[in-house]
């Protein structure tokens, strides 16, 4: 009973793992991914270290987006650095338009801070430059209408 116990215990982060991904799910008994759900690899780069972690969170509408408030994403995530850059991929995704943040917590702390000029920089889909204000959706959003999708974002 107590091992049955422990093996319970045991497998719980695992599932929690999962929670980063959006609730689409295949139909049951389907051998291949739902044709209207696309896999997500997000590279970031730019990074100017590899402390701390890489928090990534995915937007799928403009106020959610735009309230630069990381409980509103429709997933959400940290990503280990290595080599000063990170690679995210988010699986189940709906067919759509996103839009995509990345800030780096060098001091790990689990906040970001906001101010542009520090050393705790951010990303923004599509963005080539520094977010000195709050992003803009139509700046960030791309789609996603195809199963493999990859895009690129650089901290600034
Ligand atoms: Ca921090």
């Amino acid at each position: 009973m107590l091992a049955a116990f422990l093996a319970a215990i045991a497998s719980l982060p695992a599932a929690a793992q999962t929670s980063s991904q959006p609730a689409a799910q295949p139909a049951q008994g389907a051998t291949q991914p739902a044709p209207n759900t696309a896999t997500l690899k997000i590279t970031v780069s730019g990074l100017e270290s590899n402390d701390g972690a890489l928090f990534w969170t995915l937007y799928n509408s403009q106020d959610t987006f735009e309230a630069f408030d990381p409980d509103t994403a429709l997933a959400k995530g940290k990503c280990q650095i290595t080599d000063q850059s990170c690679t995210i991929t988010v699986e189940n995704v709906p067919y759509g338009e996103y839009a995509v943040l990345v800030a780096h917590d060098v001091n790990g702390d689990g906040e970001i801070d906001r101010n542009p000029l520090s050393d705790e920089l951010k990303g923004v889909s599509n963005y080539t430059s520094k977010l000195w204000w709050k992003p803009n959706w139509d700046d960030a959003k791309f789609t996603i209408n195809k199963p493999s999708m990859a895009i690129a974002i650089s901290v600034y």
